[in-house]
C-alpha cells in the first residue's frame, strides 16, 4: 500500500480549521487536524510545499518511521508550525491503519481503560452570579466538573468572557487584525476568592471545580492564588503563570497544594519533561494538533504516568473535532487519563462539515466503535465556508504594556 495523494482543506464555520487527507493507491483515506489559530496558512505552506512531496508513494501503514523522518530529517525540529503539520499527517495514519485493521484507534493504542471519558465543561460569566447560573445548568446537565470564569469589574473584557455576546464558536470568525484586551492582575485578585467562595456555597462540594489564569500571573503571584483557593479544593488550576522556565512551576508548588496543569501551547514532550519529572504539574494539558499527534500524545502519556502526572487534553473550539476524535481514542486508552475540557460539540455549521459517532451523557464522552477516528469530512460542505484571516487577542496591561494573553 502506498501514499497517493496528501490534500490540506481550510474552511472557517466560525472558527478557522485545517484539515488534512491522506488518501491511498487502495481508495482507504485518512484525516489529521492541522489547526493553529491566527498562523493556519504557515502550516498549509509547510504541509503542501515540504511534506507533501515526501510522502507520495511511502507506506502509509509506518507511522512510526513517518513521524521519525518528519521530524528528526527536517533538522529544524519542534515549533508550532512542524508539530501541527506532524500532528496532522500522524493522526491521518492512525486513521488509515485503523480503517485497515477494522478497529477504532483506540484499540490500535490497547484498548478501554474505562467506560467513558470525564469531561469538564465552561461557565463564563458577566459576574459571579451570571457564572454560577450557568455553572448550576451545567450541573443539572449532568457536568460533574466545570471550569469557572467571571468578568473582572473595571476591565472591558475578561479572558474567557464572551464580551460581544457571541457564540463561542464564532467568537473568532471575523477578527482581521488581533483584538487588544486590557489586564490588571490586582483587580483579578479583589475577585477571585469570591467567585470561588460562592461556587461552593451555591453548587456545593459534589462538583470538580476548575480555573484557567491563561499565564496572567507571574510565579510568586500565582503561588499566592494556588494558597488563596486551597480551602476551595479546585480539581486544578490551568496556566497559572507563563512557563518558558519549566522550573516556575517550582515556585507555585513550593507554597500551594492547589493541583496545577499546563500544557496546552506546548509541542513536544522536551517542552514539559522538567515539570513532568520534578512532579511540579499534575495534569499535562498537551493537545494531539498542537505536540505531534497521537505517536507523540502517546509517548508523553506514558512518561507523565511514571511520575503520577494525569493527562487533560486541550479542548478549546479552535481544535478542529478531528482532534477531539483523536483525543477519545487517547483518553480511553490512557491509564493514566484525567479529564477532557469539552466546549459543546460545535455550531450546525461545523456539524455539517465534520460527521462523528461520540455521544456526550451526563457530563461524560463515549466513543464509537467505527475503524480508524471515527470522523468525516464532507468537502463541499467545507467548501461553503471559505478561510477568513483571524487573531487570537493580544494583551496590555493598563498603562499599555503588551502582556501574556
Ligand atoms: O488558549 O483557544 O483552555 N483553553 C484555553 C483557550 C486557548 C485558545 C487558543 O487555543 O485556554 O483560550
Ligand atoms: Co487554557
Amino acid at each position: 500500500m502506498k501514499i497517493k495523494h496528501i490534500q490540506v482543506f481550510v474552511c472557517c464555520p466560525g472558527r478557522n480549521f485545517v484539515t488534512v487527507k491522506i488518501t491511498t493507491d487502495s481508495g482507504v483515506s485518512g484525516l489529521g487536524d492541522a489547526t493553529l489559530n491566527g498562523r493556519e496558512m504557515a502550516v498549509v505552506a509547510y504541509l503542501e510545499e515540504h511534506v507533501a512531496p515526501c510522502l507520495v508513494g511511502r507506506d502509509p501503514q509506518s507511522i512510526e518511521d513517518i513521524w521519525q523522518y518528519l521530524y528528526k530529517g527536517a533538522y529544524w525540529r519542534r515549533g508550532p508550525v512542524t508539530m501541527a503539520a506532524i500532528a496532522a499527517i500522524d493522526m491521518a495514519l492512525w486513521d488509515i491503519k485503523g480503517k485497515i485493521a477494522g478497529l477504532p484507534v483506540y484499540q490500535l493504542l490497547g484498548g478501554k481503560s474505562r467506560k467513558g471519558v470525564n469531561l469538564y465543561a465552561h461557565a463564563n460569566g458577566e459576574s459571579i452570579e451570571d457564572t454560577l447560573d450557568k455553572a448550576a445548568e451545567l450541573k443539572d446537565q449532568g457536568f460533574k466538573a466545570i471550569r469557572l470564569q467571571s468578568a473582572i469589574p473595571g476591565l472591558p473584557v475578561t479572558y474567557g468572557v464572551l464580551g460581544d455576546k457571541k457564540d463561542y464558536f464564532e467568537l473568532q470568525g471575523n477578527r482581521p487584525l488581533p483584538p487588544e484586551e486590557v489586564w490588571s492582575t490586582q483587580k483579578y485578585f479583589a475577585l477571585i476568592a469570591d467567585l470561588f467562595a460562592q461556587a461552593r456555597d451555591k453548587l456545593g462540594t459534589d462538583v470538580h471545580l476548575l480555573h484557567d489564569v491563561h499565564n496572567r500571573l507571574t510565579p510568586i503571584e500565582a503561588a499566592k492564588l494556588g494558597k488563596i483557593l486551597e480551602p476551595f479544593d479546585l480539581l486544578f488550576l490551568e496556566d497559572p503563570c507563563m512557563a518558558e522556565n519549566q522550573d516556575s512551576l517550582s515556585v507555585v508548588r513550593t507554597h500551594a497544594t492547589t493541583p496545577l496543569a499546563i500544557g496546552e501551547s506546548y509541542n513536544t514532550i522536551h517542552d514539559c519533561r522538567e515539570m513532568i519529572q520534578n512532579r511540579w504539574i499534575d495534569y499535562i494539558r498537551t493537545a494531539a494538533t498542537h505536540a505531534g499527534g497521537i505517536t507523540a500524545m502517546r509517548r508523553i502519556a506514558d512518561f507523565a504516568s511514571l511520575f503520577d502526572v494525569k493527562t487533560a487534553p486541550h479542548g478549546a473550539p479552535d481544535l478542529s473535532p478531528v482532534c477531539f476524535a483523536a483525543h477519545m481514542h487517547l483518553d480511553i486508552w490512557a491509564p493514566n487519563f484525567g479529564i477532557q475540557e469539552y466546549v459543546g460539540e460545535g455550531n450546525a455549521e461545523s456539524l455539517q462539515i465534520f460527521k462523528h459517532d461520540i455521544k456526550v451523557k451526563d457530563g461524560m464522552a463515549f466513543v464509537g466503535d467505527a475503524p480508524g477516528l471515527g470522523i468525516e469530512f464532507d468537502e463541499k460542505a467545507a467548501a461553503k465556508y471559505p478561510y477568513n484571516r483571524s487573531y487570537l487577542p493580544v494583551s496590555r496591561l493598563e498603562d499599555g504594556t503588551v502582556w501574556h494573553w
